[in-house]
């Protein structure tokens, strides 16, 4: 029984996720969202996957439980460069700094780039309650307004 009561958070996030996922599909034509892990284990990852687009992601909030992994998957379905970098506020700023700079070295463990046409994964654990994002930092792309807001709750 305390196993069902577990069960029902995660099952109820997937499909708010869905939904969510769903209604900004946009003209991408990509509507294959696939979210894994809301049958039988509850600490199975789940999948989201995101569309990076020229200039923006196909999604643009996201509500995680906290102590959830996350199993990004992203496609870069436009026609340059783009990437994905999981952060709170704070860190989205330190790396806009370092990836102006040509010198620094910009990718640390929670990031991704990806060419046009590739696809890549990133997993991440939201340990804690708060408010974090995923910025595209590729010049000027996160001033342009290319994150996510990801609510962990
Ligand atoms: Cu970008």
């Amino acid at each position: 029984m305390t196993l069902r009561a577990r069960h029902l958070p995660l099952i109820a996030g997937a499909v708010a996720l869905t939904t969510l996922l769903a209604a900004c599909g946009g003209s991408s034509g990509a509507g294959t969202t696939d979210i894994v892990g809301n049958d039988a284990t509850p600490t199975s990852p789940m999948t989201v996957e995101v569309a990076m687009e020229d200039i923006k992601f196909d999604t643009t909030t996201l509500t995680v439980t906290a102590g959830e992994t996350i199993d990004f998957r992203f496609t870069n379905t436009g026609k340059i460069a783009h990437d994905a970098f999981i952060g709170d506020a704070a860190a989205q700023m330190e790396h806009e700094v370092e990836m102006s700079d040509a010198s620094a070295h910009p990718m640390e463990e929670a990031a991704i780039v990806l060419q046009p046409g590739e696809s890549g994964e990133l997993s991440y654990t939201f340990d804690l309650p708060g408010t974090y994002q995923i910025g595209c930092h590729q010049p000027g792309h996160y001033a342009a307004g290319m994150k996510i807001q990801v609510t962990v709750e």
